[in-house]
């Protein structure tokens, strides 16, 4: 029988403002003031983070420390990769939302053969490149590292020859590229995108589940939408980014807070039952910034409240 394993993965270094590391952090101590024992009961992994570089400018400002990230990409993929073949579920817990590249490229390394889908909750489409992107953070381009895209079609950048180097080599990361089709990518709750992101889901017509249409049709019947959007899959990763949430409603705690979001309990219904479908291989959460919060660590309680309830209805199915 499976286990839940817990992979920590603090690395920040594709966010565009300081913090993200301590997310994980911030809910340990949500864990400990309840008196909760999650931290404790599950094994627990720690990705190397390359947060130092922080600490100096640099010198690509299309992809910004992609230098470091390739090395995060790496040590991920090993212990995704390890957890999966002891049979246990990767519970991964990250700092900034770049790090799901790492992680899709770890499941890709140990089910080569498999077809991956992805159901990436987040206000943002992070399908940005180092040729569109306007801010030059890598956690605006994971799923475009995964999809193996470049939207050359929408350039407005010239990225020296290195970084070009480093990001076809970050997307082949974990053995292959692309790691998923496009076709089994869904959105939830993306709602704050640029016109170069509008281009491709308007191109490859990227189903995106938008929160009106969360609220109005009710989340059992979504789940069951993109469980038949995503049928032809094997497997099914889950990124929730906290951002998804209203960050009115919960808090300001996280790198890029957008107002109009999932309500908690919706974020939390989707949750649970993306983790009763047995295809659910893997769930990552993403983007508490304790340092951001308005709210004292109101987000990293909400997340907190949603990781419990998700891990019991994990238990209930492992
Ligand atoms: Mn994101």
């Amino acid at each position: 029988m499976s286990q839940i394993n817990i992979i920590e993965n603090p690395s920040e270094l594709g966010a565009g403002t300081r913090g993200a590391s301590l997310g994980i952090g911030a809910l340990q101590v949500v864990a400990r003031q309840r008196k909760d024992d999650f931290f404790g009961k599950y094994e627990r992994f720690l990705v190397q983070d390359q947060n130092d570089m922080l600490d100096f400018p640099t010198v690509y400002p299309f992809a910004k420390r992609i230098d470091g990230l390739a090395e995060v990409y790496q040590n991920t993929v090993d212990i995704v990769d390890f957890v999966v073949k002891q049979n246990n579920f990767p519970l991964v817990l990250s700092g900034d939302h770049s790090c799901a590249a790492g992680t899709i490229a770890g499941l890709k390394r140990a089910y080569p053969t498999k077809r991956l889908g992805v159901i990436w909750v987040d206000a943002h489409a992070d399908l940005h490149t180092p040729y569109t992107t306007p801010s030059g953070n890598v956690h605006g381009m994971p799923l475009s590292v995964v999809l193996g895209l470049n939207n050359h079609e929408c350039a407005s950048n010239v990225p020296n020859p290195n970084v070009v180097d480093m990001w076809e080599e970050l997307k082949l990361i974990g053995g292959s590229s692309p790691k998923i089709e496009i076709n089994d990518l869904v959105f939830v709750s993306v709602r704050d995108t640029e016109s170069p992101e509008d281009e491709l889901i308007r191109r490859y017509g990227i189903r995106n589940f938008e929160v009106p249409e969360v609220r109005e049709k009710g989340t059992d019947i979504v789940f069951q939408e993109i469980k038949n959007k995503l049928k032809d899959c094997d497997l099914i990763y889950v990124s929730f980014d906290v951002d998804s949430m209203d960050s009115i409603l919960v808090s300001k705690g996280t790198g890029t807070p957008v107002e109009n979001g999932l309500t908690p309990e919706e974020a939390e219904s989707l949750m649970i039952q993306f983790a009763t479908w047995d295809k659910c291989c893997c769930i990552e959460i993403v983007e508490i910034n304790p340092c951001l919060d308005n709210k004292v660590n109101r987000m990293a309680e909400v997340a907190f409240d949603i990781l419990s309830k998700c891990v019991n209805t994990l238990e209930k199915r492992l």
